[in-house]
């Protein structure tokens, strides 16, 4: 398969509720739309994740469409692409960028599997040789709240949607021992708290009381490149550690392994630069006895359905950071609901990623123009 037409569609979606994490309150999320096809008839889609800063990670919106537009679409242009595995192989001459890399990795997976006619959970559940399931279990992130009845209400409203597995973000050491207090109030719940780098080593004594409460994992405590200070935080305190802003590549993986800096990866396929790195990172941490699960960022629903496809491979039986439509968007970009039964949402089984574009999108998105022809 040769890609021979690219389109790209700016987007801004509105989250129906602010959304706070130690790096900022997020009100609009920015995505931009990916098209790719061979042929002018079949479309591929992906979705740029970058935010519009570059607190979470290095790359924007801006840099990363900038990177897509002039160095990696023009690797990919005119390639033989036997498999959707040749997208990263043709992309690492270029460092990093790996979420402009995920963008157009994941378009091709989803153009792929049309071609076959087949799933996406199903391909990948044939190129990885790990089984896929029809539904899975899914947790919820929520946003940081000041106080231990702010907590509680926005808990509570989870647990009525059926939400078994739940994520506070948490930003200071008052807010973990809010939470302290808050834990034994949902007995049967799954927790985690994630700190977004709110720490440091100086902090380990506050970190070490959440050891007298249930918690699956504390994500990401400390800095987001620090590898070394989470190796010795990991060594005073039995709470398991889960590294996010960390992990780029299986190289990190690696390191986080090699160092004993955590024992469990929020792995994001687009901060690895695409599903093909994210199989890789599976099959390492299944072989090493680490923790893997499938994280999210706030995707609109093309992304969001590239991760259920995902989490659907049996290899990543923690519910992952996937929650229902309702928790996202006044107005989504897709057909589809994904709403929860159970704590469960069901993959979806049409072709590709198995989702539609809204009609008014879809036609925007096709009236772009087609990158590999018409600019100079
Ligand atoms: O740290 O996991 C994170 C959203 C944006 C950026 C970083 C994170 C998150 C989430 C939300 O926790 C997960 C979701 O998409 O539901
Ligand atoms: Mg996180």
């Amino acid at each position: 398969m040769k890609i021979t037409h690219a389109k790209l569609l700016p987007y801004d979606l509105k989250l129906k509720k602010p959304f706070r994490t130690a790096h900022g309150t997020t009100h609009f999320r920015p995505i931009t739309l990916i098209a790719l096809s061979s042929d002018d008839e079949q479309w591929g889609y992906g979705e740029l994740e970058a935010f519009a800063q570059p607190t979470y990670t290095p790359e924007t919106q801006e840099t990363a469409r900038l990177v897509i537009c002039r160095y990696l679409l023009p690797l990919l242009e005119g390639q033989e692409l036997n498999c959707p595995e040749d997208v990263s192989k043709l992309f690492t001459v270029v460092q990093g960028n790996q979420m402009a890399k995920a963008a157009l990795e994941t378009a091709v997976w989803d153009l792929f599997a049309k071609h076959a006619q087949k799933n996406l959970s199903r391909l990948l559940s044939e190129h990885s040789q790990l089984s896929c399931r029809q539904s899975i279990l899914v947790g919820i992130s929520i946003g940081a709240q000041s106080n231990a009845s702010k907590m509680i209400s926005e808990i509570t409203a989870a647990v009525e949607k059926g939400y078994q597995r739940i994520k506070l973000k948490i930003t200071s050491t008052t807010e973990i021992e809010a939470f302290s207090r808050v834990r034994p109030l949902f007995p049967k719940i799954q927790f985690i708290l994630d700190a977004n780098s709110s720490f440091t080593l100086k902090n380990t004594a506050q970190l070490k009381k959440l050891e007298k409460i249930k918690l699956a994992m504390i994500e990401q405590p400390l800095d987001a490149t620090d590898f070394t200070a989470h190796a010795e935080l990991q060594k005073q305190i039995h709470v398991p550690i889960c590294l996010d802003e960390n992990i780029f590549s299986l190289d990190d993986v690696r390191t986080a392994y090699q160092l004993r800096s955590a024992q469990a990866i929020n792995l994001k396929l687009s901060r690895v630069g695409g599903l093909a790195n994210a199989l890789q990172i599976i099959r390492f941490c299944n072989n090493h006895g680490l923790l893997v699960w499938c994280g999210g960022m706030l995707e609109g629903g093309i992304g969001r359905a590239t991760n259920l496809a995902l989490a659907s491979l049996e290899s990543l039986p923690f519910p992952g950071d996937i929650s229902a439509s309702d928790r996202y968007y006044q107005k989504d970009i897709i057909e589809e609901q994904f709403s929860l039964k159970n704590g469960k949402l069901t993959i979806p089984t049409d072709n590709g990623i198995g989702v539609t574009l809204k009609k008014n999108i879809q036609k925007r998105l096709l009236k772009q123009p087609n990158i590999l022809k018409d600019t100079p």
